[in-house]
């Protein structure tokens, strides 16, 4: 899909030509090469031409971030914030366009889209707030005329990389802690979604924030992402993505020593006890598996449904599935769009023949292509329940990234839980239920990093901590508060005012 920006001009409506975005001016790959972006939902559709960039963009990318630091490290904290409430402003101004642009480039429906934009508006106005607390502590010290506090220090030039899913939020979720704090940036956004990220980053120009603060770089993974992560001066990585690449991030991060956090994938159950209100259930279940058309982290992909509800459940799952309207995301009328390229595609097929063939489970809806008319031009599936699923069979394990969910039959609540918790991810849970009791329990017994009761498996909000355990994190969480701790290093203070030597620990 490469080609010259020359190439690419000559076509009479050639669609747009992008830029990077480097201390402050948008300037072309330094190859002069292009990338072209399609819309999932009409792949005759181009979106634009971004730049295919290389490890010689990301050095100048950094070495704009890198220049621009020192001063914006003392930018007072409320001064950084007022750039960032200006970016909320412009993006609750924009929100249509904005959203639009990203159905067109990614798939979901508007509806999403508009959500995907709103959560990043969300984020800007909380991480804004924050700039006028920022808070540390003061403590006692052992010895006298002394004090001792700690306070929030930027860490320098962090990378930044970002996935498709969501193309806006994601994004959000780091640039705006990240600046709030005193770092300086640059982000490389997938390969899928450059006009999303390309649309807040002009947010940022237009707001007025220093050039070098933010800096843009296009590109794939291999070529663009790589020389980021292992760019010397590149203090901290933030990776949003595949637990493969993660790991492989947070080698290489550990190894030049930088701090490295991770939110990777997730195979997330939404339980079903017989006490549940089913109607409440099967709603959310639907919402949970097919919503962004299962391409969340949080996607529920395993529903554990209660032997005793579980043949009511699964008509009432299966008939609202059959229901859910699919089809270009523009179009108000449709509830699921196309997964994201060719190769997710093949992927999500893959996993569905993986779970009639090698798992023998029930295909109980969906499990196909959809090419009928216009839709034959984009990635289009059959939004696809499995039942009888086995808790060890593959498409139960393995995280799909797409519209399938696997109907596991349990026994009892121990079950359940011993069947949810019975995975290599931790990132979601959900459990329905009118039992109180068991509610809590499951609250403390599953082991993920974000639990909901009588709620789908998706869903959170930004003030809130985000992220998992076991194969989906690494220890950090996005979101909340919590973010600051990725973004900034504590450091600590003593002030002593005796006016003569005391020694901490020594008595003479
Ligand atoms: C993701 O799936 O990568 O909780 C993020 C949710 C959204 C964020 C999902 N607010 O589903």
């Amino acid at each position: 899909a490469k080609k010259t920006a020359t190439n690419a001009r000559k076509k009479a409506t050639a669609p747009p030509t992008y830029a990077n975005y480097i201390q402050g001016a948008w300037v072309p790959s330094k190859n002069g090469e292009v990338f072209a972006n399609h819309n999932p939902a009409d792949t005759r559709d181009i979106v634009g031409y971004f730049p295919h960039s290389t490890a010689e963009d990301i050095d100048a990318a950094v070495a704009a971030a890198a220049e621009a630091y020192p001063r914006w490290r003392l930018v007072p904290p409320p001064k950084r914030a007022e750039y960032i409430f200006r970016v909320g402003e412009i993006l609750i101004r924009d929100k249509e366009a904005i959203s639009r642009d990203m159905t067109r480039e990614m798939g979901k429906v508007l509806k999403e889209t508009r959500g995907d934009t709103q959560e990043a508006i969300d984020m800007a106005y909380f991480v804004a707030g924050e700039g006028r607390r920022l808070y540390g502590q003061t403590t006692t010290s052992e010895l006298a005329n002394k004090f001792a506090m700690t306070v929030r220090d930027a860490i320098g030039v962090c990378g930044l990389i970002t996935p498709w899913n969501f193309p806006i939020a994601i994004p959000s979720w780091k640039i705006l802690p990240a600046i709030l704090c005193g770092n300086t940036v640059v982000i490389k956004p997938a390969e899928d979604t450059p006009l999303s990220v390309y649309r807040f980053v002009k947010a940022f120009e237009e707001a007025g924030l220093p050039p070098g603060v933010v800096n843009l770089v296009t590109g794939y993974g291999e070529t663009a992402g790589a020389p980021l992560v292992t760019h010397p001066t590149i203090r901290l990585v933030s990776f949003t993505g595949s637990t493969q690449v993660g790991r492989l991030i947070a080698t290489q991060a550990a190894d030049k020593g930088k701090k490295c956090s991770l939110e990777m994938g997730g195979k997330n159950a939404l339980i079903v006890m017989d006490d549940a209100n089913l109607e409440l259930a099967v709603e959310g279940a639907v919402w949970g598996a097919f919503g962004t058309t299962g391409q969340r982290c949080t996607a529920a992909s395993r529903l554990i449904v209660h032997k005793k509800v579980i043949k009511k459940f699964t008509q009432m799952l299966v008939e609202r599935t059959q229901a859910l309207r699919v089809g270009p995301g523009l179009d108000p009328a449709n509830e699921v769009g196309p997964v994201i390229n060719q190769d997710q595609l093949e992927r999500v097929l893959h996993y569905i023949d993986i779970g009639q063939t090698q798992d023998k489970a029930k295909l109980l809806c969906g499990g196909k292509r959809l090419t009928e008319g216009d839709l034959a031009h984009g990635y289009f599936i059959a939004p696809t329940v499995f039942g009888d699923v086995a808790p060890q069979a593959v498409i139960a394990q393995e995280e799909i990234f797409g519209p399938v969910t696997a109907i596991i039959p349990c026994q009892d609540f121990e079950e359940a839980l011993a069947i949810a918790n019975g995975v290599g991810y931790g990132l979601s849970a959900s459990i329905y239920t009118s039992d109180i009791n068991r509610a809590f329990h499951a609250m403390r017994d599953l082991e993920t990093g974000i639990c909901y009761v009588n709620a789908p498996t998706i869903g959170a909000e930004v003030h809130l901590p985000f992220g998992g355990v076991k194969g989906t994190g690494n220890g950090h969480r996005e979101g909340g508060l919590q973010a600051l701790e990725i973004f900034s290093e504590w450091k600590t203070l003593y002030v002593d005012f005796s006016g003569r030597l005391q020694k901490a620990q020594i008595t003479d």
